[in-house]
């Protein structure tokens, strides 16, 4: 019989004797809002399977059900599912379409893992083992963010990564489209965002404190009709495509393509500067006057033509205020709003909150926004990314926001997997797989309900090809995932290797390179 060895763990599992093959007579029938995860379904067993699985009004005969009815799934909530499978029927239930898209996967996961191939697998038998399933995800926020501004990353990776966000049930792609060494948005009205923001001469080659370079130029950007694509493909796999535009920090690119918005100093006008080509944190920032408050509502405009998530990301991290200090302009404009220079930063960050919250969108903001925002308040709505520690989550929450835990020794996946020799250049830390299936969410003064949920990171300062970015997600981001999505009662680190290892030959199906459990790959 073959086992059942799902990953993430769903709430329940109740193993049935029997199997129900899926064959080329088998049809597919997909009731009111279960069309788009009939079409998934479909697609992702066509390439290795070949199975037509072809609509059927009425299921008759061997079959498989997919129907949204909010009576038989009642306490499932928006993306729970039920599944079951007997000999002659897989039906599959939610309350709402996007509780069969999460069904979907699992039930790929019953599959023999050649149904994971992207070629004709022949010889293979289409078994299901029979089984009820039923299950619910603890967090509303399951992410995978993705900093494609260190390094622009083919726009076919992208797609390829909702893929394997959707397959691990996870269901937000952050990403992370600006910072110094990179803008990688298409901006009409902004030209030279991308025209000079989106290429730099040369890279930093080794680690950061070495200060090497490499003379190698490097640049890429997406249009706004690539992304456009992407959020629809994600959506059709129940994944929201968050936008990041990191502001005010982080922001050489925007300057060295728009140099007016670096500000001055006492000096004069400011010099030029270039897209950086070396990581760390810079302290030119764009400068707090309305020239760049237009500058961040005219791009912000077309982020939000783009990326209909009601939740959109400003970054807000790392805001060195050297400059400001210096600057006359900003100083003013300190003195004009009764705040120290330091304070523009809130304000700043709270003038994009409210201009966000009065389009109808959740702002969201790493956790520096907090020391930033006491200057101004943020929305109720806002929404804080806590990568410092459990202390901007806790001064979130008691401020009334919901938190997102990215805490930078759980879950920054850019941090080496292990000491060892062989391992690849990494941030240096190390945050081995084990400490990611360790890692509680919810500290211990706060509720469930104020934490919205977690997300693995991968900036990519040392992960420059799609390649390296994969290694370093997984197998991590499994853990993540089951971190996210399982109910914590059932943690067990064995039991999760147990279904590792098999789930780890659906991606080498997938052609996924990620890092082996028993050491490095050669590189
Ligand atoms: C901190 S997390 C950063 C990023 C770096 C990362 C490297 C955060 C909001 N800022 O700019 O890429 O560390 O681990």
């Amino acid at each position: 019989m073959p086992e059942i060895r799902l990953l993430p763990r769903p709430t329940s599992v109740h193993r049935r004797t029997g199997t129900f093959a899926l064959t080329p007579t088998t049809s597919l029938a997909a009731g009111p809002g279960a069309r788009e995860a009939a079409a998934l379904l479909r697609e992702l067993l066509r390439p290795a399977t070949g199975l037509p699985l072809a609509p059927a009004g009425v299921a008759h005969g061997n079959a498989v059900v997919l129907s949204v009815d909010a009576v038989e799934a009642a306490g499932l909530g928006s993306e729970g599912y039920r599944l079951d499978v007997s000999p002659e029927r897989v039906l599959l239930t939610a309350g709402a379409p996007t509780g069969l898209l999460r069904g979907v996967q699992t039930l790929r996961q019953l599959l023999p893992a050649e149904a994971w191939g992207d070629r004709p697998a022949r010889g293979v038998r289409w078994e299901l083992p029979c089984v009820s399933v039923r299950d619910v995800p603890r967090f509303r926020w399951r992410g995978g963010h993705l900093d494609v501004a260190r390094w622009w990353m083919p726009t076919s990776f992208l797609f390829r990564y909702v893929d394997l966000l959707a397959a691990h049930k996870l269901n937000v792609l952050h990403l992370h489209l600006t910072d110094d060494q990179g803008w990688r948005m298409e901006i009409e009205r902004l030209p030279r965002l991308t025209e000079v923001g989106a290429w730099r001469s040369r890279s930093m080659a080794g680690a950061l404190a070495e200060e090497r370079y490499d003379e190698v130029p490097h640049g890429g950007f997406y249009t706004r009709r690539e992304l456009g694509d992407l959020v629809a493909y994600a959506a059709r796999r129940g994944v929201t495509v968050v936008p990041e535009i990191d502001l005010p920090g982080h922001t050489q690119a925007a300057i060295a393509a728009y140099p007016e918005l670096g500000g001055g100093d006492a000096s004069g006008p400011p010099e030029r500067v270039e897209v950086s080509p070396r990581w760390g944190v810079h302290d030119r920032i764009l400068d707090p006057g309305e020239a760049s408050l237009g500058f961040c509502h005219d791009v912000l405009e077309e982020v939000l033509d783009v990326f209909p998530s009601p939740f959109v990301h400003i970054g807000g991290d790392e805001v060195p205020t050297a400059r400001w200090h210096a600057s006359p302009s900003a100083r003013r404009r300190a003195r004009e709003l009764g705040l120290s220079v330091d304070g523009l930063h809130g304000w700043f960050v709270g003038e994009l909150d409210a201009w966000l919250r009065a389009r109808g969108r959740r702002t969201v903001g790493w956790d520096d926004v907090l020391v930033a925002g006491r200057a101004r308040p943020l929305s109720a709505g806002a929404t804080v990314m806590s990568w410092l520690g459990e202390e901007g989550a806790l001064a979130a929450a008691a401020a009334g926001h919901e938190v997102i835990m990215t805490p930078y020794d759980r879950t920054y996946f850019d941090y080496g997997q292990a000491d060892g020799p062989g391992e690849p250049l990494s941030m240096g830390h190390v945050t081995t797989l084990e400490k990611v299936y360790g890692y509680e969410p919810v500290p211990p003064t706060l509720t469930e309900a104020q934490v919205l949920g977690t997300q693995g990171q991968l900036w990519t300062e040392y992960l420059p090809t799609p390649e390296r970015v994969e290694y370093a997600a997984f197998p991590r981001l499994c853990a993540l995932a089951e971190v996210a999505w399982s109910s914590p009662a059932g943690r067990d680190h064995g039991d999760f290797l147990g279904r590792l290892r098999p789930h780890l030959s659906r991606l080498d199906r997938m052609g996924v390179r990620y890092r082996p459990l028993d050491g490095p790959s050669p590189t």
